[in-house]
């Protein structure tokens, strides 16, 4: 019965709006989409995750009536990075690019869908305390390693890789398979950070 440890590909959020022409358009986005189709048959299980807000979310700027996009705003669990209005629960922007190849996914994982909470990671969403049921999942497929690909290096891909490490999984992030949005230097921060908690770059 004992299954031998499982690799994991993690497809953070290769969505519409991530890529070229989108809402929070990522530079180069779709650029990550070839690379990550032509892996996805080496690992044991697959996600995929998808950016899910409601209208009206708490993370987008439009919901406050003087602020703008990359300004930032006090909720009831910290300083929250606002964004354009972006992958809105059905829109064609949530939807995944077109060329992504969805049907090899075993599972796909919906995040910030709270009203009042974003969520960057895969596992914990911002309120650092709310779990999206990831952890549980991996490791009833005793999963031991998790491959992090997707967008954006620095926000969702970065947060996730934390999460995993901590979380008590080994952990790598193929950075030419991911790509940033670095907003005032956070691509080189998460990279440090990533490092420092032993998260293989690679
Ligand atoms: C993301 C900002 C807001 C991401 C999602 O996928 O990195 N970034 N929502
Ligand atoms: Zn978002």
């Amino acid at each position: 019965m004992a299954s031998h440890p499982s690799l994991a590909l993690l497809v953070i959020d290769v969505q519409n709006d991530f890529c070229a022409g989108g809402a929070l358009e990522v530079m180069d986005g779709d650029a990550v989409v070839t690379g990550i189709n032509a892996i996805m048959g080496e690992f044991d299980v697959t996600i995929l995750t998808q950016d899910w807000h409601p209208a009206g979310h708490s993370s987008f700027a439009s919901t406050y009536e003087e602020k703008a996009p990359f300004e930032t705003v006090s909720l009831s669990y910290g300083e929250q990075t606002l964004w354009p209005d972006h992958c809105v629960q059905g829109s064609h922007g949530a939807d995944f690019h077109p060329d992504l190849a969805t049907d090899k996914a075993d599972m796909i994982l919906r995040k910030g869908f709270r009203p009042g909470i974003d969520s960057y990671s895969a596992f914990y969403e911002n309120d650092r305390k709310t779990s999206t049921g990831l952890d549980g999942y991996l490791r009833s497929r005793n999963v031991d390693t998790v491959v992090c690909t997707g967008l954006a290096t620095d926000f969702c891909v970065y947060y996730s890789a934390m999460d995993a490490v901590r979380l008590g999984f080994q952990v790598e992030v193929i950075e030419n398979l991911c790509r940033a949005i670095d907003l005032d230097g956070s691509l080189a921060t998460a990279r440090a950070d990533m490092q420092a908690a032993d998260v293989i770059l690679r």
